[in-house]
């Protein structure tokens, strides 16, 4: 828990449900203190236990009904608190004070999530993650609930129930879990060809984050604003992190989920702990409504994204985030977003995901929560009061005080009354709607291949790879032989050279026909052409007593100036005496420590007397190379990197001056990775 505290509209909010036991008395529910906590009540020592042992039957009550059900997409997430601050005032577009007031700080809550595993599954799986924020505006909340990949696997909600069943543990045995590598999933795939282009991003390395900090967000569907004047114009909003959008090997990801199947948790929390405050610029994509027919995609299918070279992202605010939860429970498994919950000058339009989506999650949230009033839970509630003839329900807590509980009325004077869209009531926009009633899709959504082509052509030489790998351990795991050639053929259409090296890697045959002729690509859509930044890299320093104790710590001192975040790793815990009384302290050793929860590895010192020490520090290195990280080493530690012969190497670095060694080690991390070794 921590004791900063934002202070803001919606955390003076939350202080008045905060409760701290430490110090107090121990009370019943009742508020009746308690003489005994841990024996029952009994009749002698031996005999019966008493029914009326209340204490016990309230402690045990309670626990029994600790649980509830967890989320049906979405169960494993991490959240945290922050702010929103925009930069420029958007009233061309939009007349909602979140994008037009750049006065105040509007407070958020923001919830990453995997999509596919239960909620105690591992961080690391590869998967898409949620990315969902609540704004708690002067006009009410403004949830934008996102995921970390621009498209969806469907093009209409009524699909959503199909997917996901065919991503989550097979019915049958419960198992792959946390995993798509699996026979139902990849059925799933072959045959239904819209899901082409995300089925992409879920095998590269987006599916794969280093950090909940270093991904993009992006709403999939494509929204509407209005402005004051009421004019209308299509919208797709994106978040883009200061520290740029980096992944993970998916070899280092599989290991992870045994090493620490919290990393992305503890990731966060310690950011924000340490005040390495994750930041995200909010973008967005704006539309004239007379372009609607401009592309050569349709605007309103949620397969397809707007290449950002076409409609350029307007950056126009910054979240940040800035404290942790007090409790998981109260705040990130009690918290419920909704697409739905929009502002007046946010609107919707008729993508067929979005509008299955404005059912879906307040019906999952009713039982989820346990009734229609979770809206007063209080990471739920709005800053401003509600005010409204809606009554009673499970869990119901404002006491609505007087007899009137109907509209139209004159016993309270016709109050609540609406209020006119000129002074601020949410009024839909007036589309012009006519059509027959009719279950197709518009032609306009067929072609479901030249962006997941788009996509290929966008990736570099080292992220085609983990593509191709991705699919050959993902579909190398399916069982049956028809499902692995099927998906082979498929994705025939969207490089025949990718689809036949998949289709060796696997032991099918290899498609002969196929292909595609979209030379199109995004360079936005590269991870290589992301933001690069070495700060908050975490940095194992291993190291033995008798190092050289003022170049250590230059360079150490060096390193927290520009952000990284170096971690002592020795034989021992404790202190590690260096030359000229410096004394550092190992927080970790080679059993706790793991080289995949590192960015980066410094070697300080030669072969230790202790062999066990040596093989696993040896080990430790040769994952790190083998994982692109970069690696530097000073005096005797050079040793490790001769033996190794990993000298010259790209990403390699070592000096014997400590300044330069310091600098030359920082760029080498800002690049996150050495693909090209
Ligand atoms: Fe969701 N989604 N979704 N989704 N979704 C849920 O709501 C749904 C979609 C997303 O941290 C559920 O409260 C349908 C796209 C996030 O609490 C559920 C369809 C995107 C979260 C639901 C979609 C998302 C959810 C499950 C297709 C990216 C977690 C629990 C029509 C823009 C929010 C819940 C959190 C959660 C339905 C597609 C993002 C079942 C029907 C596209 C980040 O209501």
């Amino acid at each position: 828990m921590t004791d900063k505290r934002n202070n803001d509209e919606k955390d003076q909010h939350l202080e008045i449900f905060r409760v701290t036991d430490k110090g107090k008395d121990m009370t019943t529910n009742q508020g009746v203190k308690i003489s005994e906590d841990e024996l029952s009540l009994t009749a002698g020592v031996r005999g019966p236990t008493l029914m009326e042992d209340f204490h016990f039957r309230e402690k045990m009550t309670h626990f029994d009904h600790e649980r509830i059900p967890e989320r049906v997409v979405h169960a494993r997430g991490f959240a945290a608190h922050g702010e929103f601050q925009l930069y420029e005032n958007m009233e061309r577009y939009t007349k909602a004070k979140i994008f037009t007031d750049t006065s105040r700080k509007v407070p958020v809550f923001v919830r990453f999530s995997t999509v596919n595993g239960s909620r105690g599954s591992a961080d690391t799986a590869r998967d898409a993650r949620g990315f969902a924020t609540k704004f708690y505006t002067e006009e009410g909340n403004y949830d934008l609930v996102a995921n970390n990949i621009p498209v969806f696997f469907i093009q209409d909600g009524i699909k959503f129930p199909d997917v996901v069943h065919s991503f989550k543990p097979e019915p049958h045995i419960d198992t792959p879990q946390a995993s798509t590598a699996h026979d139902n999933f990849w059925d799933f795939v072959a045959n239904n060809p819209e899901n082409a282009h995300m089925v992409m991003w879920i095998m590269s390395d987006r599916a794969i984050p280093r950090s909940f900090r270093m991904m993009e967000g992006f709403g999939v569907n494509t929204f509407r604003l209005v402005n004051q004047q009421g004019e209308a114009f299509f919208a797709k909003f994106h978040w883009k992190p200061k520290l740029g959008t980096h992944s993970l090997i998916w070899e280092e990801s599989q290991k992870l989920m045994g090493v620490d199947p919290d990393f992305h948790r503890h990731d966060l929390w310690e950011a924000i702990e340490r005040g390495d405050y994750p930041e995200y610029e909010l973008g967005i994509q704006i539309l004239n409504e007379e372009d609607e027919f401009k592309f050569d995609f349709d605007i309103l299918d949620a397969t397809k994204l707007w290449p950002e070279e076409e409609v350029p992202v307007k950056i126009i605010g910054k979240m940040t985030l800035t404290r942790n939860v007090d409790n998981f429970f109260a705040e990130t498994e009690q918290v419920a977003f909704h697409p739905g919950n929009v502002v007046p000058g946010i609107d919707f339009t008729n993508d067929p995901l979005l509008q299955a989506r404005l059912f879906s999650y307040i019906d999952t949230q009713l039982i989820r929560l346990g009734g229609p009033n979770f809206h007063e839970l209080p990471i739920n509630r709005p800053i401003r009061q509600f005010y409204n003839n809606q009554r009673d329900g499970y869990g119901r807590q404002t006491i609505n005080v007087g007899r009137v509980n109907f509209h139209r009325n004159s016993l309270a004077g016709n109050t609540p009354s609406p209020v006119p869209p000129e002074e601020g009531g949410y009024a839909h926009y007036e589309e012009k709607v006519e059509g027959r009633k009719i279950r197709a899709r518009s032609t306009s959504f067929t072609d479901h291949f030249s962006q997941a082509t788009m996509f290929w052509n966008s990736m570099s030489d080292p992220e085609k790879k983990h593509i191709i790998d991705a699919f050959s351990f993902e579909l190398g795991k399916v069982k049956s032989i028809s499902v692995r050639q099927q998906n082979v053929d498929l994705f025939a259409n969207v490089n025949l050279e990718m689809a036949r090296i998949i289709a060796k890697n696997i032991g099918v045959k290899e498609p002969v026909s196929g292909g595609s002729t979209v030379t199109k690509s995004s360079p936005a859509l590269s991870q290589l052409n992301t933001v690069k930044s070495a700060r908050t890299r975490k940095v194992a320093v291993i190291i033995t007593n008798g190092f050289n104790g003022p170049f250590v710590k230059a360079v150490l001192d060096s390193w927290r100036t520009e952000g990284l975040v170096p971690e002592i790793i020795s034989e021992d815990l404790g202190p590690v005496h260096g030359t000229n009384g410096v004394i550092l302290n190992a927080t970790q050793n080679v059993y706790t420590a793991d080289s995949v929860l590192y960015d980066a590895v410094y070697m300080v010192r030669g072969s230790s007397k202790d062999m066990e020490f040596n093989r696993k520090v040896a080990h430790f290195l040769d994952e790190a190379f083998r994982h692109k990280k970069t690696l530097g080493a000073t005096g005797e530690g050079r040793q490790w990197l001769e033996l190794n012969q990993y000298t010259n190497k790209s990403g390699v670095i070592s000096s014997d001056n400590a300044s330069e060694f310091a600098k030359q080690f920082v760029e080498a991390v800002r690049q996150h990775r050495h693909w090209y070794r």
